[in-house]
C-alpha cells in the first residue's frame, strides 16, 4: 500500500459524522468487527496446518455439521461484540436463539443488535476455497432500559444502519456500508491493517455472469429454468458465463466487481430456498442496493420482507440491476 492509502480506522473517523446516530457508536461497532475479522482470518489461513479442519462433531440449528472454524468464528465475533458496551443483542446462524447482552450498569443501555453468519460457505473450508463472514446491524426498537426482545431482530432489512462482509480469499477484504455507498478494505496481514483499496464500489448495471447451483435444475421454478435458457441463448451479448463458487460472499464479491447475478431460488428440495433472510440476504441486499444493484426474492424487494422468525429462509436473486429485473420478468410469467 502506498504511504497515502487510507486505513479503515482513518476512514471511520472521517465518515462518522455521516452516521445518523452517535458518531462514536459506529466506530465501536466496526472496530469490534475489524478485530474479530483479523482473528478469524488468522485461523482460516492456518487451518490447513493444524487439526482444526473437519466437523466439531456438533450440528447447528440448521442441522448442518458445524466445522470447527465455524465454532471458533462464532465465539470470536460474540466475544468481541460483547466487550464493546454498545450491543444489546446478538443473533447468529450458529445459535438457536438470540443472545441478550446487558450493559455494564445493568440498565440495558446498549442500543444496537448485530446479526451475523460467522463463516458462510464453511463446507468449502476443507477444500481451500474462500469463505466469508456476513453481518447486519440495527438499532433496537424496544425501549432502552429493557432487555432486548425478538422484535429487535425481526426488523425489515430497510431498517439496517450498517451491513458488510469479510471475504477470506486470496486476500482478505472487509466490505461494508452505513447507507452512504459501499467501500472495500484490504488487509495487509504483515501489519494487521485494513487499507481502503476499493472506494465507492458500484455494481455494474449489466453483467455476463450468472451464479447458481444448476445441479438443482429439475427442481427449480419454471421462471428460473426459462431465465437459465435465456442466459445460454446465442443472441446479442449472450451466452453468459456460469460461475458458482458455492460461497455466497465470494460469488457476490466477484459479481459486484465484474457484473453478474446470484440466484438461490426455492425448489422442491427447499421450499423457501436455502439462504437466511436476516443474516445473509438482508445484509447482502443492503450492500447491493447501496452499490446500485438489486435484490429480491424473485417478486418482492428483499429489504421490504417482514421477517417472521430468526432463521427463516427466502429465495434470493441479487446482483446487477438489469439482470435481476430480467430474471424477475421470467418469474412473473410463470
Ligand atoms: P449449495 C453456503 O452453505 C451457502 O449458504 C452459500 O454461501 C452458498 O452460495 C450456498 O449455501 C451453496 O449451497 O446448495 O449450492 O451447496
Amino acid at each position: 500500500m502506498s504511504g497515502n492509502t487510507k486505513t479503515l480506522g482513518e476512514f471511520i473517523i472521517e465518515n462518522q459524522a455521516s452516521f445518523k446516530y452517535s458518531t462514536g457508536e459506529l466506530s465501536k461497532l466496526i472496530n469490534a468487527i475489524r478485530l474479530a475479522a483479523k482473528v478469524v482470518n488468522h485461523e482460516v489461513n492456518k487451518a490447513g496446518l493444524v487439526d482444526i479442519l473437519g466437523a466439531s462433531g456438533e450440528t447447528n440449528v440448521q442441522g448442518e455439521d458445524q466445522q470447527k472454524l465455524d465454532v471458533m468464528a462464532n465465539k470470536k465475533f460474540i466475544q468481541t461484540l460483547t466487550n464493546r458496551e454498545i450491543v444489546c443483542g446478538i443473533a447468529s446462524e450458529e445459535e438457536d436463539d438470540f443472545i441478550s447482552i446487558n450493559s455494564l450498569d445493568n440498565n440495558h443501555q446498549n442500543k444496537y443488535v448485530v446479526l451475523f453468519d460467522p463463516l458462510d460457505g464453511s463446507s468449502n473450508i476443507d477444500v481451500n476455497v474462500s469463505v466469508g463472514t456476513i453481518f447486519s446491524i440495527y438499532r433496537r426498537v424496544t425501549p432502552i432500559g429493557t432487555p432486548v426482545s425478538i422484535e429487535d431482530f425481526l426488523q425489515p432489512g430497510r431498517n439496517q444502519v450498517a451491513a458488510g462482509y469479510i471475504v477470506y480469499g486470496t486476500s482478505t477484504m472487509l466490505v461494508y456500508t452505513t447507507g452512504h455507498g459501499v467501500n472495500g478494505f484490504t488487509l495487509n496481514p504483515a501489519i494487521g491493517t485494513f487499507y481502503l483499496s476499493h472506494p465507492d464500489m458500484r455494481y455494474p448495471e449489466d453483467g455476463k455472469i450468472y451464479s447458481m447451483n444448476e445441479g438443482n435444475y429439475v427442481h427449480f421454478p419454471e421462471g428460473v429454468k426459462r431465465y437459465i435458457k435465456y442466459c445460454q441463448q446465442e443472441e446479442g451479448d449472450r451466452p453468459y458465463t456460469s460461475r458458482y463458487i458455492g460461497s455466497l460472499v465470494s460469488d457476490f464479491h466477484r459479481n459486484m466487481i465484474k457484473g453478474g447475478i446470484y440466484i438461490y431460488p426455492k425448489s422442491n428440495a427447499a421450499e423457501n430456498g436455502k439462504l437466511r433472510l436476516l443474516y445473509e440476504c438482508n445484509p447482502m441486499a443492503f450492500i447491493a442496493e447501496q452499490a446500485g444493484g438489486k435484490a429480491s426474492d424473485g417478486f418482492t424487494r428483499i429489504m421490504d420482507i417482514a421477517p417472521t422468525e430468526l432463521h427463516q429462509r427466502v429465495p434470493f436473486f441479487c446482483g446487477s440491476r438489469n439482470m435481476v429485473t430480467k430474471a424477475e420478468e421470467f418469474m412473473q410469467q410463470s
